[in-house]
């Protein structure tokens, strides 16, 4: 499983007072916390706390003085992801783009020339898609544009854009759904993402909601997400998943073996 910490993100209040008080303590314990927890990447979200491209690279450049964990570098503009990724000290993700050609024609040649993977958000000017085929055609012109222009299966997730439950039920079944349907596209597949909070959004059942969904898109073939990697319940019923599905070997001590053989 790839674990990209979701918390660097200027909807949660603290970020967002971090940025326009400049105050890099928080998005460096945060850097440090997710980090501790077994993130693969950290994902930096500006969301609506700024609009200025010098306050994203500060973020970044904050969470690259602590650790050395990879960022994934989430904005939907251009001028930023380009101007975020000249600042990696190691390949990023880049998340995201959509299925809309001019996108691709932009962001997958940005991939090819900084080593960095791509994630492909399954949908398009038309807005997201409201059933598996919808998404597996998105998610597919994603792929073979990609593979085209020079990335490797390796380098590209796919993203069957998760809506929250409580407003949109039967969209969490299509999702899986198209996740199964992505492990089809080629051998090697690419991987295939999700960011999880999605799902529960606005709901009660928060973490138990997170927890169960994630499973079962990892039966289906998900093997990377956007999530909560503190919550280490999540991160432990993950692992078991893949254990289950023989991915990895069994040992009374898997967890701990797990998480040792991925200790940076
Ligand atoms: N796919 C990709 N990238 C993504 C998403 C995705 N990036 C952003 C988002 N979705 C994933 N990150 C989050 C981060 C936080 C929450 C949800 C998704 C979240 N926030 C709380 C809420 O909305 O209730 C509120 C924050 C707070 O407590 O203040 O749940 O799907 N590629």
């Amino acid at each position: 499983m790839i674990f990209i910490g979701e918390r660097i993100n200027g909807g949660f209040k603290d970020i967002k007072r971090a940025i326009q008080e400049k105050d890099k303590s928080i998005i460096q314990h945060w850097a440090k916390i997710q980090t501790e927890a077994g993130a693969d990447y950290l994902d930096v979200n500006m969301g609506a706390a700024s609009n200025k491209v010098d306050d994203f690279i500060w973020m970044i450049e904050a969470v690259q003085e602590t650790v050395e964990t990879p960022i994934s570098i989430d904005s939907n503009k251009l001028a930023f992801i380009e101007s975020a990724i000249k600042v990696c000290k190691h390949p990023p993700i880049i998340n995201s783009t959509t299925a809309d050609k001019e996108k691709l024609d932009q962001l997958i040649p940005v991939a090819v020339e900084h080593n960095a993977s791509l994630i492909g958000l399954c949908m398009d000017k038309k807005g997201a898609p409201q059933d598996v085929n919808q998404r597996v055609e998105l998610g597919a012109t994603i792929f073979s544009e990609a593979i085209d222009k020079g990335l490797s299966p390796d380098q590209i997730f796919l993203d069957p854009v998760t809506m929250p439950l409580k407003f949109l039920q039967p969209q969490a079944y299509h999702l899986i759904e198209a996740v199964r349907q992505f492990t089809l596209l080629s051998s090697p597949p690419p991987h295939i993402i999700v960011g999880l909070s999605n799902i529960s959004s606005k709901a009660s059942e928060m973490k138990l909601i997170n927890r169960v969904f994630l499973i079962m898109c990892i039966e289906a073939g998900l093997d990377a997400t956007i999530c909560d990697v503190t919550d280490e319940e999540l991160l432990n019923s993950a692992i078991t998943t893949e254990i289950i599905l023989n991915k990895h070997i069994y040992s009374d001590s898997y967890i701990k073996a797990y998480r040792e053989s991925r200790r940076k």
